[in-house]
């Protein structure tokens, strides 16, 4: 296989499609030589099928808002590879969803739930609905217009959503009734990311942004280095941002930068406790402004306008909003500021420039969201454990699963990412250890 070859034959089929087409050939780009040295997989065709969803669904949603305005929005959920297990991931809601968008979004899923280990496929969904501004109820009305076509598409042993931007435990809540009420299943198991009391797990909020700091605490140590002390830079605000900012804190590293799209806070001193908890506030407002803190703490955080997290000194730089949201100037930006480490805890936060930026930089450490936030999905697929056995563990049992899961998505960077100079290479790493999983799953599926 070449990936110019392949990727010119994508783009001519997908035109437009530019963050499906930017991940398939950042994946390619890694395996390309692992690939042809098994001609079994040529033979198969197993790029040709894999870069491809087996299906997409799209539908409207048509809902009425507060001042009794019908709003229609389109629905999407892409089945994107079923080879080891029913597909799993998350729903996002956010106004510039597009197919390109859940295509990116599934086939990443797809390589980052292989490396979890447990046995779960590749999907995405979500609508082009914006929740900016828009209050609980009508919140509630969209989740459930949305569910009234979702629920024919998913099932615990066949698709299972779960959150992503802009559907959290809330959004959840409201999907997971509706879809109990269409198909009058009340099984706990179609649904991850749900409420305590709805079969949710514990740790399941916060353990996107824990599995990162657990990673990134891998990746330091590998480099014979300590989080204690270091000053970290967070994009975002929301779910993903705040388990980080909890975790990174308690390992004794100071969060010095929070974002949104309006500006970035910079908090000298660090995060603290009640700043955290603030995040929650401001989730649910539906404002998505990081202005609010400052605001709510003016002696702590400093707010400017129209700048990005990456603007603040720091020594480790963990984007946590959007994809390609770290363009090649803000990693210069970085770079230039003292940055050594960065790990991208949203999908492929990075833009390609600004990761051939970072591991051009000797000693730069650089680890892609596929690894480093997989514990989110993980932990979603440790719900699901629970909710078919009907039984909850405790935080204890939970956290430990996810250090493991953890600890064996870096060992398998390292097995798959070692360089003859002794470097980890954990894009490389990432990619064909999710690939090589996958790929001979589907072989030993034979040709379907
Ligand atoms: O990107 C992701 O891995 C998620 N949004 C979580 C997916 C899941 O099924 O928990």
């Amino acid at each position: 296989m070449k990936t110019a070859e392949i990727m010119q034959r994508l783009a001519a089929k997908h035109p437009g499609e530019a963050e499906y087409l930017q991940a398939v050939e950042e994946v390619l780009n890694s395996i390309e030589e692992v690939y042809n040295q098994h001609p079994e997989f040529e033979k198969a065709q197993i790029i040709e099928r894999m870069v491809e969803p087996d299906r997409i669904f799209t539908f409207r949603v048509t809902w009425v808002d507060d001042k009794g305005q019908v709003q229609t929005n389109l629905g999407y959920r892409v089945q994107f590879n079923s080879a080891i297990g029913p597909y799993k991931g998350g729903l996002r809601f956010h106004k510039a969803v597009t197919p390109s968008m859940l295509k990116f979004l599934g086939f990443e899923q797809t390589f980052k739930n292989a490396l979890t280990t447990l046995p779960m496929g590749g999907g995405k969904g979500g609508s082009d609905f914006d929740p900016v501004g828009k209050s609980d109820a009508e919140i509630m009305r969209f989740c459930q217009a949305f569910m009234l076509e979702l629920w024919r598409c998913i099932g615990p042993d066949q698709d299972i959503p779960a959150g992503d931007v802009g559907v959290g435990g809330r959004e959840i809540g409201f999907l997971n009734g509706m879809y109990q009420k269409l198909s009058r299943q009340y099984h706990t198991g179609v649904l991850t990311g749900k409420g305590m009391t709805l079969g949710g797990s514990v740790l399941r909020p916060e353990a996107t942004g824990f599995g990162a700091l657990y990673f990134t605490q891998h990746v330091l140590h590998t480099a014979g280095k300590d989080i204690k002390g270091c000053r970290v830079a967070l994009s975002g605000f929301g779910n993903v941002a705040w388990g980080a900012a909890i975790k990174a804190t308690q390992l004794g590293a100071k969060v010095v930068a929070i974002s949104g799209p309006d500006g970035v806070c910079e908090i000298k001193d660090g995060i603290t406790q009640e700043m955290i908890d603030y995040m929650l506030v401001m989730r649910a407002s539906n404002r998505n402004k990081v202005q609010d803190m400052a605001d709510k703490f003016p002696a702590q955080a400093q707010f400017t306008a129209g700048k990005k997290a990456w603007s603040v000194k720091c020594d480790i730089a963990l984007p946590c909003a959007f994809q390609n949201e770290l363009s090649e100037d803000d990693a210069k930006e970085l770079v230039k500021n003292g940055t050594w480490c960065c790990c991208e805890v949203s999908n492929m936060g990075c833009q390609p420039g600004a990761i051939h930026y970072f591991q051009s930089q000797k000693g730069f450490l650089f680890a892609p969201g596929k690894a480093v936030n997989a514990g989110g999905v993980a932990t979603s697929g440790l719900e699901m454990t629970q909710n078919a056995e009907h039984i909850s563990w405790d935080e204890k049992e939970v956290d430990e699963r996810l250090h493991t899961i953890m600890r064996s998505i870096h060992e398998q960077c390292v097995t798959y990412g070692k360089q003859a100079d002794g470097t980890i290479d954990y894009v490389k790493g990432a990619n064909i250890a999710g690939f090589m999983k996958v790929a001979t799953a589907m072989l030993e599926q034979g040709i379907i």
